[in-house]
């Protein structure tokens, strides 16, 4: 049975870009379960009223009406024990550090640079929505938040060192492969991949590679992704 997921889409249909849509998308394919990824906008909320909520990634599998990333992958590892595991309990226990950390670091520094051409790659009505919702959270213009990026990416390099260094000695934080952490992690890359044409990483940091991994798993997946080649 193939499991439906509401998808965060741009203007173009096919330009799927939420940090935690990709931390689902990724963990379904390590679970190798179909799914079908249907695009989802902003303002589509009428769409996944159904979850009693009004955020991506929502899936239905079976009927089955699960929402919120993390609360998705603890069901897949609960629903599919006999697939390749997420995490194990330890290592949902770790993960949750994981997910702290790219929530407010890696996450936040990259919406310091992201969020205006994040904007320009919604619909119009999109557009508005996002701009009134996003100002008002950072109490500014999308611009002024975005401004003096070249300055800024320095400094945001400099926040990836404890990611860095983990992964100068190991492929992956799961260790030999990778693990609900690494997805987590490579959701908010992925995110600034698939709508900016920020050099976030430099080409010789381990994250570069960690991340060039990632892309190519599961035959590309996230690879072939409509974005940016960063
Ligand atoms: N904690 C949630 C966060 C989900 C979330 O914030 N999704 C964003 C897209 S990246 C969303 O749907 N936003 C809708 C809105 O801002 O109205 C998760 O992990 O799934």
């Amino acid at each position: 049975l193939t499991i439906t997921l509401y998808d965060l889409a741009g203007a173009e249909e096919d330009r799927r870009f939420s940090p935690y849509c990709w931390r689902t998308r990724l963990a379904l394919a390590h679970k190798d379960l179909a799914v079908d990824a249907v695009p989802w906008h902003f303002t589509d909320k009428d769409a996944i009223a159904f979850s009693g909520q009004g955020r991506v990634p929502v899936i239905v599998d079976d009927g089955e009406v699960v929402f919120d990333s993390w609360t998705i992958a603890d069901y897949l590892d609960a629903t599919y024990p006999d697939r390749p595991v997420l995490a194990s309990p330890a290592e949902r226990a770790l993960a949750k550090f994981v997910s702290a950390w790219t929530d407010t670091v890696v996450q936040g520094g990259i919406a310091r640079l992201i969020m205006a051409d994040v904007w320009a790659l919604l619909r119009e009505k999109d557009q508005v929505y996002f701009r009134e919702s996003r100002e008002a959270r950072f109490g500014t213009t999308l611009e002024a938040f975005c401004a003096g990026r070249d300055e800024k990416i320095a400094a945001f390099r400099q926040s990836l060192a404890p990611l860095r260094l983990t992964l100068k000695d190991q492929p992956y934080l799961g260790g030999i492969s990778p693990n609900y952490a690494d997805y987590i992690v490579f959701g908010a890359f992925q995110w600034a991949r698939c709508t900016s044409k920020a050099q976030l990483l430099a080409e010789d940091d381990p994250v570069f590679a960690w991340r060039r991994r990632l892309l190519d798993a599961f035959d590309g997946l996230a690879g072939k992704a409509l974005g940016y080649k960063v």
